[in-house]
């Protein structure tokens, strides 16, 4: 059979209900529902898929370098599923792209995994509606499954054992949130010591503060749900930033801890909470994933406000600003 080439884009998300810890490894199942932001244009990844009679194994170009070996191997593991539904045997050639330049410490696994299931089920034949990608692009890499989605997005854990009920949904267009900003501070660029996948199974493995954790993201997740109903951030500031607090609690819980807010990201959140007293409102709110990076979620009318605080800190090798941004989509400008 012959197969069409086709290149999708995704963009990146900021967790503000943090996905931390798995119900089954395999599946990609997560032990809470979370929420994020899609990111705009300038943290996405776009890759283009063809399947080809010819190949003998899967190819794959990650930012104009042939992938390594663990690369080639997710992403091959990944292709596998989408060959098993499809019916086919063929390999694929894949070459992707990110918007943000590799090293500055951006995730990019969500993003890259929205792409690849949007491009490679569309390259196999496959029609696939947003909540089905959703389900596939979650066999990637679980951040992924909420990066199909654009504006504020739930990923619902789901309570099925096969997974099912796994994916995520558009709680808000991102049309909602045109005054809503991401300020970005790049702390450090270096690839993090522990990954999200190991960090997060060692939690669940020994931290004795993780079932509490699991208690009180409930009400925080319905606290955000209300917030995002009702468009209105500065209801969640709070919250958004005790989610983060209590995720870095439970990464210093495990045994041994993992530790990725330095003093730089810490200094970052003592000025947000500064500039919260000294405005006598929740104007704007932190949230850290696994890295030191900064993410301060404000208004069009703080951003200023923000950017001059983090100005005065040490230690920001760059400020970047993000928008909301949309979903996946398709576009004719191949790769290759
Ligand atoms: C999140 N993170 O909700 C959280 C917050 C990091 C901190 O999702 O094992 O790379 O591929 O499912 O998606 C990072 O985890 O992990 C992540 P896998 P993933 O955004």
């Amino acid at each position: 059979m012959e197969f069409q080439k086709f290149t999708a884009t995704a963009n990146s998300n900021i967790a503000i209900i943090k996905y931390w810890g798995k119900r089954d490894e395999e599946l990609i199942l997560p032990t809470n529902s979370s929420i994020s932001f899609t990111m705009d244009e300038q943290f996405s990844t776009s890759t283009t898929v063809e399947f080809d009679s010819k190949l003998k194994r899967d190819e794959l170009n990650l930012d104009g370098k042939v992938g390594n070996e663990n690369e080639l191997e997710r992403v091959t593991k990944f292709l596998n599923i989408v060959r098993v539904r499809a019916k086919t045997k063929q390999f694929a050639k894949v070459v992707s792209k990110n918007t943000f330049p590799k090293g500055t410490g951006m995730a990019s696994s969500a993003s890259g995994f929205a792409a690849l299931a949007a491009a490679a089920s569309k390259a196999a034949g496959l029609s696939m509606q947003p909540r089905d990608l959703s389900l596939l692009a979650r066999l990637g890499s679980g951040s992924a499954t909420r990066s199909v989605f654009g504006g504020a997005v739930e990923w619902q854990a789901g309570t099925k054992k096969d997974g099912s009920d796994s994916y995520a949904v558009q709680l808000s267009p991102q049309d909602k949130w045109k005054d809503l900003r991401n300020v970005i501070s790049i702390v450090d660029e270096k690839e993090k010591k522990v990954s999200s996948r190991v960090g997060m199974k060692e939690t669940i493995k020994t931290s004795p503060l993780y079932s509490q954790r699991l208690k009180t993201v409930e009400e925080r997740l319905n606290l955000v749900r209300k917030a995002i109903a009702n468009t209105d951030f500065h209801s969640m500031a709070e919250t958004i930033m005790r989610e983060s607090n209590d995720m870095h609690a439970v990464m210093l819980d495990t045994f041994p801890p993992i530790f990725y807010m330095n003093d730089v990201s810490r200094e970052i959140a003592y000025a947000v909470h500064q500039l919260n007293y000294e405005c006598d409102a929740p104007v704007a709110a932190y949230t850290f994933d696994a890295g030191p990076n900064a993410h301060v979620y404000t208004t069009t009318k703080y951003v200023g406000e923000v950017k001059k605080l983090l100005a005065e800190l040490k230690g920001i090798k760059e400020v970047k600003e993000s928008k909301i941004g949309e979903g996946a989509r398709f576009s004719e400008k191949h790769l290759f």
